[in-house]
């Protein structure tokens, strides 16, 4: 039975290995070197999101390099009540107690396709996270101007979350490479 298992895992398409879904990235892949799956793995990259000072905030925001767009997830604790912005700034550097070393909004060199109509967008606006009663937000959703390759890459930019009622910033994480498919 395992023999058949491994016979038929030779003769999956190399693209399976790195399907969609999460319970595909659990599976291994016997016999295969690591290299081969790793050259056909999407580009992933995560921030680790630190609270400022006074604040409790923690979490994940990923980005996963789709056909087309960036599938970003965010996934926080600890937050305030209320609907927080957040955006990608271009330090990344969360050093200061208030994450002002991040710096002002990300912009692209290039405004990238579908950032070009008549009035101006910011690409570095992520949309809201909601907190749930127990301070927790869960969102996902498709971002089509962000990059996680080329000149305009947000790898080595910041995510910053903001307070509901002010521009505070509450949350600060860098944005980095993740290099294998965990
Ligand atoms: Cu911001």
């Amino acid at each position: 039975m395992k023999k058949l298992f491994l016979a038929l895992a030779l003769f999956l398409p190399a693209g399976w290995a790195v399907s969609d879904d999460m319970s595909g990235m659990s599976m291994s892949t016997p016999g295969t070197t690591p290299t081969t799956a790793s050259a056909s793995a999407p580009i992933t990259a995560v921030a680790e999101m630190s609270p400022t000072q006074g604040n409790t905030v923690q979490g994940e925001v990923k980005f996963i390099q789709k056909d087309g767009y960036l599938l970003v997830t965010a996934n926080i604790t600890g937050l305030p009540p209320g609907k927080h912005p957040y955006h990608v700034h271009e330090n990344g550097d969360c050093s200061a107690p208030d994450a002002s070393s991040a710096g002002g909004h990300f912009k692209p060199s290039q405004p990238p396709p579908g950032a070009t109509g008549s009035k101006p967008v910011d690409v570095a606006d992520l949309g809201k996270l909601t907190a749930d009663s127990q301070g927790k937000a869960h969102r996902t959703f498709k971002d089509k101007l962000l990059q996680l390759s080329g000149p305009d890459s947000i790898i080595g930019k910041a995510v910053v979350i903001h307070a509901s009622d002010s521009p505070a910033r509450i949350a600060c994480g860098v944005i980095q490479l993740q290099q294998d498919n965990k």
